[in-house]
Order: structure tokens, then C-alpha cells, then sequence
């Protein structure tokens, strides 16, 4: 008998463990444990989220006709890791062999393999087929480049998808319109809300067990995620109705009572499997071809899609284990206590980690400019940083987090996911939205006890790593406006920034 696990993460429908099982001798294997829902502290949405669809998933197998041994979260079981999992359904009957699709986490596939080969059961490992590139594909693409970049991975991925394409070239005469995608939202037009997902009795019993049974991150109040991939489809298709339209002119904005702008919320769900990426990409293309969504929002979602999404899994496996550790930019700084509270009077913060704890959800531009650039400028450790990360977003997996946390935001990486660390002064958040109006601190002052400290933290971190970045040509215009203040200044902002540092759980 053959044993298929799926994990958590992996509830798609074409998950490859099917081409390779007996309905009739063959046995699924799922559980809910322990270990997977407290090695950080999760937001309790996540977990909520991943329990139910998973709950969802198994009743689906069952009425298929699937033998399912399924494990709900059970505190006084003695199974309470994979491996343990895998223990017990060893004794359903004789094992010749495990199959799993590729799991999404280094620390995952280790921890199966090291139990296969203690134990002496084969353990088959089949593509993850939630990606639209597979691994082989990616290598032989990033083999021999000096430098990795998204954009080129981008272009391979629109001529491998066609997406987007006519006679060989993008549609429109251009790759990326990213250029169009900056501008500041002042209401107009007006944004239509997420569609919300009320709980049925499988989602509500997960609630009730997961609040009174774990401890994490945030509020499960309001949960409203879908869990299956009927829900999901109807959350594609009021995404693509009423905000896709809207979401390329209003990417990079951030406004103080919006959480979630035109964006999609639709990580959570692609990231669990309840939703196929060319599916999703193609129903935006569908919406542009029919003249319901322009160009510019659509190269934009289907580029975060089968762009930064793919490109970051490619990163994600070529370079662990090792990646996970690096620092290099040396960072020491511990992570401010408030991005586990929002208790801080610089309001963008406070409104992103607000959010945050409420839906398991910032946009992209809280997570890179607010909370990211800030941890950053600061020098937190790269490690905390990218806990933090991992546990508070409902669509957080190692796979995604770590390359988007510890190389695009921290530039920890040494350079692998972006030729530059997007650093930003206070003016960049004042230019994108309206934070700085509701602000205790000053966006227009640097070194004054009022100042908005990303001001100091920005000029100071600049001249920390001069040595490293003054070379860059994407950063030649930041130098410049270094050297342009005496020396006077540029102590004052060097001071102002250790002031700060060491007054961080203050701010
Ligand atoms: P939209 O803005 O609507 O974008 C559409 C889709 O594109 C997303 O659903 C997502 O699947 C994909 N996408 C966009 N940007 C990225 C990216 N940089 N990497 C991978 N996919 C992308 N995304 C996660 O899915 N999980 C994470 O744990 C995660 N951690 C992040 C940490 C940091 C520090 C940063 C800067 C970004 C992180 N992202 C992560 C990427 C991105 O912020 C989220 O995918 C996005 O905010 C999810 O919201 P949405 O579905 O409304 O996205
Ligand atoms: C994130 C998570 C959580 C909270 N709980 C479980 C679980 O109980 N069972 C499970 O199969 N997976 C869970 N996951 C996802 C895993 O931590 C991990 O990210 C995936 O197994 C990687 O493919």
C-alpha cells in the first residue's frame, strides 16, 4: 500500500501525488499538528485558514471516494509533528512507499526525508504543481548569470505562458508598465470592498478549537478567508469585477483607513492550492481582452503572479539551506516589541501592524515600505525580522517569505533578489499617502526630537554602508544628496539615529 501525504499548503486539486495512487488501495494522509501550528507564533487566522480548507479538502477526498486518514489538532495525542504523523499511519497496514509533492519549506523536506531514511521507508518527493515553472526549469535559467533579476525571469515566463503576447512580442510594445503604477489614491474612484467569506459549521468548529486550544498572533474575530475552491474562484472573480481595473494606477499607494486598496487578497489562497496561478492570470487577461480591464493593471497582477511569485520559489530553493543565515549587511539590531502590538506613535507603522493583527494581511507596499524599509533602516537582524514575517500574513510559507523578507526588503541576501535595498526616507511614505497628516512625529524634520525617525534612520543608514552601495549606479543620486550636508549635519543625523536605537520600544 502506498501512503500520499499532502500537507497543509499543498490542497490543490492536480496535486501529482494523484497520478500516482490507487483510490482503491491507497491511502491520504493529513493531520493537523502541533509542531506546524506553533513553531512560530502564527496569526490565528493562518491557522484557522489552513485548518478549515484542509478540513474542507479531506471531507472532498472522502466523497470522492479517497481513504482518508485524516488528524484534526488533537493536544493530548502523542502526534504532534509529520513525523509523528507519518508513525501512525505507518500502521494502517504494510508501506512501500510515501509520496509527497515537493513541500514548500526547506525545514519540511528535510525533516521527511531524515524520517524516510531513519526509517526505512521510501519516500517519493513529485513536483509542486501550485507553480507554474518547475525547479529544473528555473536552474537551467539562473545557471552561469552573474546577476539574477526578476524582469528577465518575467519575459521567459510571458513567452512560456504566452501570456499577454502577440506574434512573439508583449502586447501594448512593452514588458512592464510598472512605471504607470505609482500614483496616489484620493478617492476617487471609490473602492469596492473584499468580498468577506462567512464561516460554516467546519470553518466555525476550527475557530472554537483553534481560539481556545492555541496561543498566536492577532485577532481571529471576523475570519473571513475563503477555505474552498469555490470561494476562492468567487474571491478571483470579485477581484477581477470590481478592483483589478483600478489595481495597476493604485499599486504603490498606501491610505490610512484602506486595508487592502484595489489589491486582490488572493496570496492566502493561491499559496494553500485553492487556486490554480494560470487560472487566476488567465481570467485577468480575459477581463483586459474584453476591454473590462487596461493594460496596465493587468501586466501588473499577471507580473506579480507569474513574475515575482515564481522568480522568488526559484530563488528560495537555489540557495537554501545556507540563505536562511545571511546577514550581510551585519545587522544586530532586535526587533522593536511593538511590531507584535502596533503600539508605536509613528502611524504607518502602527496602521500596517493594525491591520496586520486584525486580517493576517498588509499590501505589498506596507510590507515593503512600512514595516520592511523600517526594519531596514533600523538594522534589525535579519532573523527576527523574517519570524515576524513568517508568523503574522495568512499566505506566509518559508518559500515566499524568506527570499521577499531577508533579500528584497533586507538586502541581506548580498544583492541576490534586488540590485538594491529599497531604503526610503519619511518623504517616500508622505508622497504615497496619507499617514504622515494623522503623525505624532514630523515628516518634514530630520534631527529634531519631532522628526519622523525613518528620516534619521535613512540618512544614517546610507552612511553606515557607504562602503557598499556609494558604487551602485541606482544609488548615486542618494550619495549625492548625502554629501550635500556638512559634517555638522551629518553627525546630528548620525546621532539622532543612535538616540532612537537605543529609545526604539519608545517610538
Ligand atoms: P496583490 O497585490 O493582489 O498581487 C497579486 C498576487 O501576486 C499575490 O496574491 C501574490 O500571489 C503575488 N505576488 C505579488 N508580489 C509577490 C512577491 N513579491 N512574492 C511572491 N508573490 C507575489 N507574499 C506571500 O504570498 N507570502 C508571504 O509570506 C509574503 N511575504 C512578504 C514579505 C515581504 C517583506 C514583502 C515585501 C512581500 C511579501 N509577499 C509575500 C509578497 C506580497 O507582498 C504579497 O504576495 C501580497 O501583498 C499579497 O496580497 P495580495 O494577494 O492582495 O496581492
Ligand atoms: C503553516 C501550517 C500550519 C499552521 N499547520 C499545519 C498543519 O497542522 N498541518 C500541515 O500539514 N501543515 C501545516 N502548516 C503548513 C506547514 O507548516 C508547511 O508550511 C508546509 O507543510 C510546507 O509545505
Amino acid at each position: 500500500m502506498k501512503l500520499g501525504l499532502i500537507l497543509g499548503d499543498q490542497l490543490n486539486e492536480n496535486n501529482a501525488i494523484f497520478d500516482h495512487l490507487n483510490q482503491e488501495s491507497d491511502v491520504i494522509v493529513m493531520g493537523e499538528v502541533l509542531e506546524e501550528a506553533s513553531y512560530v507564533p502564527h496569526h490565528l487566522k493562518k491557522i484557522i485558514l489552513i485548518f478549515s480548507a484542509m478540513r474542507h479538502r479531506a471531507e472532498r477526498l472522502k466523497e470522492q471516494g479517497w481513504h482518508v486518514h485524516y488528524h484534526s489538532l488533537d493536544l493530548t495525542s502523542s502526534i504532534k509533528s509529520f513525523p509523528d504523523l507519518l508513525e501512525a499511519a505507518r500502521s494502517l497496514g504494510d508501506v512501500d512507499e510515501i509520496l509527497v509533492a515537493h513541500p514548500g519549506e526547506w525545514r519540511v523536506l528535510d525533516m521527511l526525508k531524515t524520517w524516510s531514511e531513519q526509517r526505512q521507508v521510501p519516500l517519493r518527493v513529485l513536483p509542486d504543481t501550485r507553480f507554474i515553472s518547475d525547479l529544473t526549469s528555473f536552474d537551467a535559467w539562473a545557471e552561469g548569470k552573474k546577476q539574477l533579476r526578476m524582469e528577465f525571469f518575467y519575459r521567459l515566463m510571458r513567452q512560456k505562458t504566452g501570456f499577454l503576447m502577440v506574434d512573439g512580442h508583449p502586447v501594448g510594445g512593452v514588458w512592464n508598465l510598472d512605471a504607470e503604477n505609482r500614483k496616489r489614491w484620493k478617492g476617487d474612484p471609490p473602492i469596492h470592498p473584499i468580498k468577506p467569506f462567512h464561516p460554516d459549521p467546519i470553518t466555525q468548529a476550527v475557530i472554537e478549537q483553534v481560539c481556545a486550544e492555541l496561543d498566536g498572533f492577532g485577532s481571529a474575530e471576523g475570519f473571513d478567508y475563503p477555505v474552498t475552491p469555490e470561494q476562492a474562484q468567487e474571491a478571483v472573480s470579485d477581484f477581477v469585477t470590481y478592483r483589478l481595473t483600478a489595481f495597476g494606477d493604485f499599486q504603490d499607494a498606501l491610505v490610512d483607513e484602506e486595508d487592502y486598496l484595489f489589491h486582490s487578497r488572493l496570496s492566502a489562497a493561491l499559496n494553500v492550492g485553492l487556486l490554480d496561478p494560470m487560472d487566476v492570470c488567465q481570467q485577468a487577461i480575459d477581463a483586459f481582452e474584453a476591454g473590462r480591464a487596461p493594460l496596465n493593471a493587468v501586466e501588473g497582477f499577471v507580473r506579480q503572479i507569474i513574475g515575482w511569485r515564481e522568480f522568488i520559489r526559484g530563488i528560495y530553493w537555489r540557495f537554501m539551506p545556507d540563505y536562511a543565515t545571511r546577514n550581510t549587511l551585519g545587522h544586530d539590531q532586535p526587533l522593536p516589541e511593538w511590531y507584535w502590538t502596533g503600539e508605536t506613535k509613528m502611524r504607518c507603522l502602527a496602521r500596517a501592524i493594525d491591520a496586520t493583527a486584525r486580517n493576517a494581511y498588509a499590501h505589498h507596499i506596507q510590507r515593503l515600505m512600512v514595516t520592511g524599509n523600517f526594519a531596514l533602516i533600523l538594522g534589525v537582524v535579519p532573523e527576527a525580522i523574517c519570524r515576524w514575517y513568517l508568523a503574522v500574513y495568512a499566505d506566509a510559507y518559508d518559500w515566499v517569505e524568506l527570499p521577499n523578507t531577508l533579500g528584497m526588503v533586507m538586502h541581506a541576501d548580498g544583492g541576490v533578489v534586488g540590485s538594491k535595498p529599497y531604503a526610503a526616507s519619511g518623504k517616500y511614505i508622505e508622497r504615497m499617502g496619507d499617514h504622515c497628516k494623522h503623525c505624532h512625529y514630523s515628516v518634514k524634520e530630520t534631527e529634531t526630537s519631532q522628526a519622523c525617525p525613518f528620516n534619521a534612520l535613512y540618512w544614517d543608514f546610507l552612511m553606515r554602508h557607504r562602503d557598499k552601495f556609494e558604487a551602485n549606479p541606482r544609488m548615486k543620486m542618494m550619495y549625492r544628496n548625502v554629501d550635500r550636508m556638512d559634517e555638522d549635519r551629518q553627525q546630528a543625523i548620525a546621532a539622532r539615529a543612535q538616540w532612537l536605537k537605543t529609545h526604539i520600544n519608545t517610538l
